[in-house]
């Protein structure tokens, strides 16, 4: 699936639209000045389509995949005020058009002299009205150019979602098991950059997300837009590969980690593997192994960077989707 918004046509602000409109009128000439003014306002109606395109190629809101509806009301704030001001927009552009028919039917209806005074009256209730729009024009412009850029995932695909603590190698490992340059996504969830990679296996392509600023963090930190960015997470198609620091360099004690771990597996059938297994700190090692094979948690050791046990990860991960993936189809 592509993203739903990728075919937006952005709308114009009012003023630099109502701007436009005004810049092209001295070059319009016409056989008689009634003519002349005429086609000044069918220029007017006619531009107003910018506005109807833009309306047309905005998704059906209600229809949007979970993911993406998350990550339209992460982005506006307020899924409601979206339909309202598209609504409104819609309201607008039909009543201008109607008042500009009206003063073309005066226009040719008066006397030579009254139809540049019709005209320019014809144009100012005709941008009065876009006016009274403008906010919700500006907003919606916002919200729809942001949409835009949030290309890369596709909720459809089986998704192995990489999450940690920061600084642990998700991003790394994003490039090490997929197997074309992972693209580059910005995401309302996060003010950091989101990796997306792509698997083809035997049973279809499979996606590879890292979660920067997303699955990082405890949930008591967070604040109600990070709880809708998890949302979005869990509406994907996926499992979840966490990874634990346990080098000389880990930034987050092993109890940090372990609760950070316990977090995100509630959400999301998880994978536990201890990354830096080539710069190892053994105490931190040992006391997050022996919490894992208490729980009776099967996990991995690896080294994203230098690719040790990353093969064998890929395959863990990859069997994991695949089968819940079967199980879901049959459920
Ligand atoms: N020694 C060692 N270093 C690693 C390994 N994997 C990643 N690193 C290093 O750890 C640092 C962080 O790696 P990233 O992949 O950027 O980590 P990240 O989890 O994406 O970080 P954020 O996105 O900032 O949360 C980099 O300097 C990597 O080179 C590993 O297996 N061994
Ligand atoms: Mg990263």
């Amino acid at each position: 699936m592509r993203n739903p918004f990728e075919g937006v046509k952005l709308p114009p602000d009012v003023e630099a639209f109502i701007d436009s409109v005004a810049k092209r009128l001295p070059r319009l000439g016409g056989t008689s000045i009634k003519d002349r003014e005429l086609r000044r306002l069918a220029l007017y109606r006619d531009s107003l389509e910018v506005y109807e395109a833009f309306v047309r190629s905005v998704p059906s809101i209600d229809d949007l995949h979970p993911f993406y509806r998350t990550s339209l009301e992460i982005v506006a704030g307020d899924l409601n005020k979206v339909k309202v001001c598209l609504a409104s927009l819609s309201k607008g552009v039909r009543l201008a058009r109607r008042i500009l028919k009206q003063y073309m039917a005066r226009i040719r209806a008066s006397e030579e002299g009254e139809a540049n005074k019709l005209m320019r009256a014809g144009f100012g209730r005709a941008s009065g009205i876009l006016r009274k729009r403008k906010e919700c024009v500006k907003f919606l412009r916002d919200v729809f150019a942001q949409m835009k850029r949030l290309m890369a995932v596709d909720p459809e695909l089986p998704t192995i979602i990489i999450a940690g603590p920061p600084n642990v190698g998700k991003s790394t490992l994003v490039s090490r098991i997929s197997s074309a340059k992972p693209e580059v996504a910005s995401y309302p969830f996060t003010t950091k950059e989101i990796h997306v990679g792509h698997i083809d296996t035997e049973r279809g392509k499979a996606q590879v997300i890292d979660t920067p600023g997303i699955l990082d963090r405890p949930m008591s930190e967070r604040n109600p837009i990070e709880f809708k960015a998890i949302n979005a997470v869990k509406n994907l198609n996926g499992i979840v590969v966490f990874l634990f620091d346990v080098s000389q360099g880990a930034l987050y004690s092993a109890k940090e980690q372990i609760d950070l771990f316990e977090e995100v597996s509630s959400i999301k059938r998880t994978l536990p593997a201890l990354n830096k297994i080539d710069w190892v700190d053994e105490g931190l090692r040992e006391e997050i192994a022996s919490y894992l094979k208490r729980k009776g948690i099967r996990f991995l050791e690896v080294s994203a960077e230098k690719g040790i046990g990353v093969e064998e990860l890929k395959g863990e991960a990859l069997k994991e989707l695949f089968q819940q993936n079967v199980g879901e189809k049959r459920a």
